[in-house]
């Protein structure tokens, strides 16, 4: 077999890798960011801070005080979180762990890389499409949006880890 075929089918599939902005408890400092820093669930690597193109509403809502970016752009606001750079396992581990497609669909997202202190990889003001845990759930449209979620913030609304729900 050929050069061309052993690139093609045998290192892409090894290498392929996705880029996936997360605006929520999957942040730094956040209480699901564990999560991302666990290698058994794969790999992930900060790319950079970034800031939605379109405004959306970011919402904090159930009884578990869960974060949600409405899939409506054009509402709410401008939207800061992070990029990160991960392999299949880790997307896999995601999409279980966000309930995908049931809990959030994956969808993708343009974003406005932000000015980092020598952190970012990526280069300031560029735009990059990548993919985003949304919802779309018009009834939650009349909530208070944020910009940038806070698990800790002056809200008070406490976020419960999935391991410490009682069923829904
Ligand atoms: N985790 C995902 C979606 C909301 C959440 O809590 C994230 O941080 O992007």
């Amino acid at each position: 077999k050929s050069l061309v075929h052993y690139l093609l089918f045998v290192v892409c599939p090894v290498v392929r890798m996705a880029r996936v902005f997360v605006y929520g408890t999957l942040k730094k400092a956040q209480p699901n960011y564990f999560r991302m820093e666990n290698t058994s669930n794969g790999q992930a690597e900060f790319l950079a801070r970034a800031r939605t193109i379109e405004p959306y509403p970011l919402v904090i809502t159930t009884k578990f005080n869960i974060p949600f970016l409405l899939n409506e752009p054009g509402t709410g606001q401008r939207v800061y979180g992070e990029i990160y750079r991960i392999d299949q396992k880790m997307l896999d581990f995601l999409d279980r762990f966000e309930g995908c497609p049931e809990r959030y669909q994956r969808t993708e997202i343009q974003l406005e890389v932000q000015d980092g202190e020598g952190e970012n990889t990526l280069k300031p003001g560029s735009i990059e499409e990548v993919f985003v845990y949304s919802r779309r759930e018009p009834e939650w449209l009349q909530n208070q949006t944020y910009e940038s979620y806070d698990a800790f913030g002056d809200h008070g609304l406490k976020y419960v880890l999935p391991e410490d729900r009682s069923p829904e």
